[in-house]
């Protein structure tokens, strides 16, 4: 069975071809106009990125190279008694655009595995960290200093060619994604005082492992869970926060280290991937105010007092799209499932009833649907990983699959630094002051 670098090395020079193909046809073309209010207003809409990995449509929500979230649920390879995707099958849809088979999932499970252990001084940087420092801090440093063994960083220094950019991204990338879960793992034991980390288990796939280093793998329908977490939050067009951040620190060939260390910095902001935190500190403060079965009325109240205090409900809303996040219902029809009368999963069920008509009639947001982060928190309390601090962690295991999977295309695309133009405000007065 071929591997997925062999699948790639074929697939490169055909890539290159049609990108060659699109420049010379349409290089000239123009996208439409660009309006000053873009360019104030967090670039929305702006056509300025390359990805073929994922696309979001607002109204639908993201597809996988095409493929929808039921669909990659229904294509993608599944464990042996399992029903949710393995997360090692997305991300070589992700990379390739093609299905694998389940020996070639199961390769990439043991090429994973080997690949997990962390060097030692990462481990005592970790054990140095003072438990108050946010988790997400402590993994962003892990992952910066997994670049002192960066094949890239090397084979830079020794004067590789351009067009030899994508084999040490594509190992580092593949050596990032392995060894996300000791580092998750040893966090969430640090800082939650929950014992010594397990070795990890070659027969075994990825998210089995990674929930054996958190200490919950006894429980099989948490490793389900984290399959279906993994793939969902893996990608989400080139775009958002982590994954343009990857992009944009990779395109100064920084190594995929370096690159996703960035990424996670702003994986670590409250409306990105911080937000599966707030909603559950929002929850559980709902929760200490209301009591456990509170009136519909009482929930708006609380809403609308949340809205007044002018901070935002988070979980709702999104820069894209404009309907309910398909990651959101994807994860309400695993609690549909698996846990229909967990009292806190009600409670989420209940909001969603309430906040979009609150958050139409307040006016602003543009979208007021829920998004993947509304959901997340409540299955992992579920299960007993009750830390909420811990989440965004998950999350940044998760993404590592995208960013990794665009940072190897961008390498063997040749994907240029980027740099755009800023202008100042008085140029942009001056601009249109004759016309
Ligand atoms: N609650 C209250 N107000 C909201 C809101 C919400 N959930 N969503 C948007 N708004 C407000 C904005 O704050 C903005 O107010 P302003 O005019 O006073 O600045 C106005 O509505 C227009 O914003 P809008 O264009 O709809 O949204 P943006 O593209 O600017 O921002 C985010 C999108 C996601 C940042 C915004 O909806 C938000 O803050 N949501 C809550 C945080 C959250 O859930 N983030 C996670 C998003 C995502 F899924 C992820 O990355 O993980």
């Amino acid at each position: 069975q071929t591997t997925l670098k062999e699948r790639l090395a074929e697939l490169i020079p055909i890539q290159q071809e049609n990108v060659k193909r699109i420049r010379a046809e349409h290089g000239k073309k123009s996208f439409g106009p660009v309006l000053v209010d873009q360019v104030y207003g967090g670039m929305r809409g702006l056509p300025a990125l390359i990805w073929d990995g994922s696309v979001l449509d607002a109204d639908e929500g993201i597809r996988f190279r095409g493929k929808s979230i039921p669909e990659c649920q229904d294509l993608l390879p599944k464990a042996a008694g399992g029903s949710e995707p393995l997360p090692e099958g997305l991300f070589w849809l992700l990379v390739t655009g093609e299905i694998p088979t389940q020996e070639q999932v199961s390769q990439l499970s043991q090429d994973w595995a080997a690949r997990a252990a962390i060097p030692e001084f990462v481990e005592e940087i970790l054990d140095r960290c003072p438990p108050s420092l946010h988790p997400m801090s402590q993994f962003s440093l892990a992952v910066t200093a997994l670049n002192h063994n960066s094949a890239f960083a090397k084979a830079y220094q020794d004067g590789i060619s351009k067009k030899d950019y994508w084999g040490p991204t594509f190992e580092d990338s593949m050596d990032l994604i392995a060894k996300l879960p000791n580092i998750a793992g040893r966090i969430y034991r640090n800082v939650f005082g929950q014992g010594k980390l397990p070795a990890i288990d070659s027969t075994k796939d990825y998210s089995h492992n990674l929930a054996s280093l958190l200490g919950f793998a006894e429980d099989p329908a948490f490793v389900e869970l984290l399959r279906l977490y993994i793939t969902i939050h893996s990608d989400h067009e080139g775009g958002n926060v982590s994954a343009h951040t990857g992009k944009l620190v990779g395109s100064a060939l920084s190594d995929p280290f370096l690159a996703y260390a960035a990424a996670l910095n702003g994986l670590a902001g409250p409306l990105h991937g911080l937000a599966n935190q707030e909603v559950l500190i929002w929850l559980r403060k709902m929760q200490s105010k209301l009591g456990e079965n509170p009136s519909d009325d009482a929930v708006k109240e609380y809403i609308w007092s949340t809205l007044k205090g002018g901070q935002v409900v988070p979980g709702y809303g999104h820069a894209v799209l404009r309907k309910t996040d398909p990651r959101y219902t994807a994860q309400r029809t695993f609690a549909l499932k698996h846990l229909p009368e967990d009292p806190l999963f009600k409670l989420v069920g209940q909001i969603y009833n309430l906040v979009p008509d609150i958050l139409l009639e307040a006016g602003k947001a543009k979208n007021p649907w829920p998004n993947v982060d509304a959901h997340s928190g409540v299955l992992l309390t579920h299960y007993g990983l009750t830390q909420m601090q811990f989440y965004t962690v998950l999350f940044g295991v998760s993404r590592a699959f995208g960013v990794a999977a665009q940072l190897i295309w961008d390498r063997a695309l040749g994907a240029p630094l980027e740099r755009p133009k800023s202008y100042s405000s008085a140029a942009i007065d001056q601009i249109f002051r004759d016309k």
